[in-house]
């Protein structure tokens, strides 16, 4: 790590451009250890980080607009309305600060602009590691009327500062485009940004950012604005836009104690779901943390009082555990410090444990003045935490009938055609879609270690049904016991049977629609099972196409063209559309859908909670309008969901 020291004479500036390029360097060499990866994740932390230093200039009170674009390249623009980098000569070395802060490693936060420095991006690791890992940036800096600008590529400043233009604007641009050298793949996605976008608009009412997107050829390039007066209030809103609440508006607590700011919305809806997002620092904290810990507490006990003294809860029943509180709760917690521990295995989980009790006594004295405040709110609270113990309670007892019958072993479905190797790390389970397609698959398949497990017909909707209506589901039985981990917080992952499983459904609607349950299902019960990355879609192929004796399986409407396109006589070649697995004989579906060697996996990821969340509500919801809306525009999409 580079030392800022006050030193400055012309000597130091031979020092200091030998410490940028060993900086850059390093950053090039090791790009996961200061982004994580270099997949689309690493490429989308690259504009996390650019629109977090504006961000945190919106946090200082200096800036309440933030243009984001993506420009035809795959470029990325970033434009605020700050106060701009500072330009001055730096102590480090005489350069221009803008040009320190885009160059040294961890020079950003040393800049703190007054207040404390709090959005998250990369880290804090700095605009400079973005500098490094971009074939190009361009950085342009309004302050006082006038407009500077300088170039870098792969880090290396290739300019100086330029001397400066008339500027009727004032704020920091900067323009960069990501290295393909270090990148995977430099697309960008709109929807995961927006998905950040629209949370940061959220959590700081008042500033609006905006996104377009110029890619699109021909299209007229559309501009999405993200600006939420209401906050963290609007947010609760937000998700549960499309399930009917018990009280409204929602709960909002807010208070700051011992350096540690919290903002809290809640809401309860007639769902059977909890969705609680937590926030350090703007960093959407997946793995929880000491902020969820003191939530949790101070929302279970400042209940429970409440519902005694107001009699909403019968003398003679037990007080209310955190889990009866769960269901149906929306919630968002925003916490903001000065120096976050991030721990975890995805450095995502909140560690200061000072953060517990500030949480746990601002939620919970707020939460006793609601409650008297609006006295009517209690009730319903007390009322659905009551049905959700009494479902638990049968829910757990099923469950354990459930997992008896695995436990045994005696008692694996009878669908099940399992395989020889009771290696779990070698074994697959594929889940089949229809007794016909189950036929050919287990005629099929490579008995050593590919099990196979027919489903007839459709599962039940878990997002509409309770848990212990649910595990009275023969399907899901069926499921739980071939997998044998158990579900919900009896999941052991040791028991899993088989590492890899695979969902195979018709590539038609009616198969994309049975393997989103299947999804839904896994994603509420088993999530591990896709954190883990134990879940993958079979991709069957979409058309067979012979040319001669030659037969050519393609996956993609784009590979059936290039196949036809390249024939040297195309009225020669011969085209079948599969409508289902159906229509395979068992060698074929080998050959195209399971044979290790050749077939096509989608493993299916879980990267923004957010994100799936919306897709599973929109998908399985009790609306329709939204999910018409979403299946028109997703069309193409909805048949490989990747969640
Ligand atoms: C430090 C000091 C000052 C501004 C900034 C940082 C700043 C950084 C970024 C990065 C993106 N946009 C930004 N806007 C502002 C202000 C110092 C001063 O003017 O007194």
């Amino acid at each position: 790590m580079d030392e800022i020291k006050n030193r400055g004479s012309a000597d130091d500036y031979g020092a200091s451009s030998i410490k940028v390029l060993e900086g850059l360097e390093a950053v090039r060499k090791r790009p996961g250890m200061y982004i994580g990866d270099t997949t689309s994740r690493g490429l989308h932390h690259l504009v996390y980080e650019v629109v977090d230093n504006s961000v945190d200039e919106s946090m200082a009170g200096f800036c309440d607009r933030i243009d984001v674009t993506l420009n035809a390249d795959e470029s990325i623009t970033v434009q605020d309305n700050g106060r701009g980098i500072p330009t001055d000569p730096h102590p480090y070395n005489g350069r221009p600060t803008s040009e320190v802060v885009l160059t040294i490693l961890h020079a950003g936060g040393k800049f703190g602009a007054g207040a404390y420095k709090v959005s998250g991006g990369l880290h804090g690791v700095g605009v400079s590691v973005v500098n490094a890992l971009s074939e190009w940036l361009e950085v342009t800096i309004a302050r006082d009327g006038i407009e500077r600008t300088q170039r870098f590529e792969r880090g290396i400043p290739v300019t100086d500062l330029s001397e400066g233009i008339a500027a009727d604007w004032r704020g920091t641009r900067i323009h960069y485009l990501p290295d393909k050298e270090i990148f995977e793949d430099v697309h960008h996605s709109l929807d995961t940004l927006k998905s950040r976008f629209m949370e940061l608009a959220f959590l700081n009412p008042g500033l609006h950012i905006l996104v377009t997107d110029e890619r699109e050829e021909g299209a007229d390039a559309k501009t999405i604005e993200y600006h939420y007066e209401g906050g963290i209030s609007a947010f609760v809103q937000h998700i549960d836009r499309d399930r009917t609440a018990l009280f409204n508006p929602p709960v909002v607590l807010s208070g700051e104690k011992d350096g540690v700011a919290v903002d809290v919305g809640l809401q309860y809806n007639d769902s059977y779901q909890e969705h609680l997002y937590t926030y350090a620092n703007l960093i959407h904290t997946i793995e929880g943390g000491t902020h969820l810990v003191g939530l949790r507490t101070a929302l279970t006990r400042a209940v429970n009082e409440s519902a005694r003294s107001s009699k909403a809860l019968r003398e003679k029943e037990d007080n209310l555990s955190g889990d009866d509180l769960k269901e149906g709760l929306t919630c968002v917690i925003s916490v903001k410090l000065g120096e976050p521990q991030f721990e975890g295995q995805t450095k995502t989980k909140l560690g200061n444990s000072e953060v517990r009790g500030v949480v746990d006594s601002i939620v919970y004295e707020g939460l006793t003045a609601v409650f008297e405040e609006r006295p009517e709110i209690i009730r319903p609270i007390v009322e659905k935490a009551v049905k959700a113990r009494r479902a638990r309670e049968a829910a757990k007892k099923a469950r354990e009938l459930v997992r008896k019958g695995a436990m045994t072993g005696m008692n694996l479905p009878g669908k099940l055609a399992d395989c020889s190797s009771k290696t779990p790390e070698n074994t697959e389970l594929y889940i089949v879609e229809g007794d016909s397609a189950g036929g050919s698959a287990k005629q099929g398949r490579d008995r050593t270690f590919q099990a196979i497990l027919p489903l007839r017909g459709k599962i039940l909707n878990v997002e509409k049904a309770r848990l212990d209506k649910m595990l009275s589901n023969r399907e899901i039985q069926t499921i739980i016991t071939a997998l044998g981990c158990g579900i919900g917080d009896e999941f052991d992952e040791t028991k899993l049977r088989y590492h890899k499983i695979i969902i195979m459904t018709d590539a038609d609607v009616d198969g994309a629609h049975i393997s989103t349950l299947l999804l839904t299902f896994f994603y509420r019960h088993m999530p591990e099972l896709l954190t883990q990355g134990y879940l993958y879609l079979a991709q069957p192929p979409l058309y067979r196409v012979q040319r001669g004796k030659q037969i050519h399986y393609c996956y993609t409407e784009r590979e059936l063209r290039h196949q036809v396109d390249s024939a040297p006589d195309p009225s020669k070649v011969g085209v079948q559309r599969y409508k289902g697995l159906g229509e395979m004989n068992p060698e074929q579906l080998w050959e195209t859908t399971m044979d290790p060697a050749n077939r096509i996996l989608k493993k299916v990821e879980l990267d923004d909670d957010l994100l799936a969340d919306e897709y599973f509500d929109i998908l399985m919801g009790d609306k329709v309008e939204p999910r018409r809306d979403f299946i028109t525009a997703n069309a193409h999409e909805v048949k490989n969901l990747d969640v």
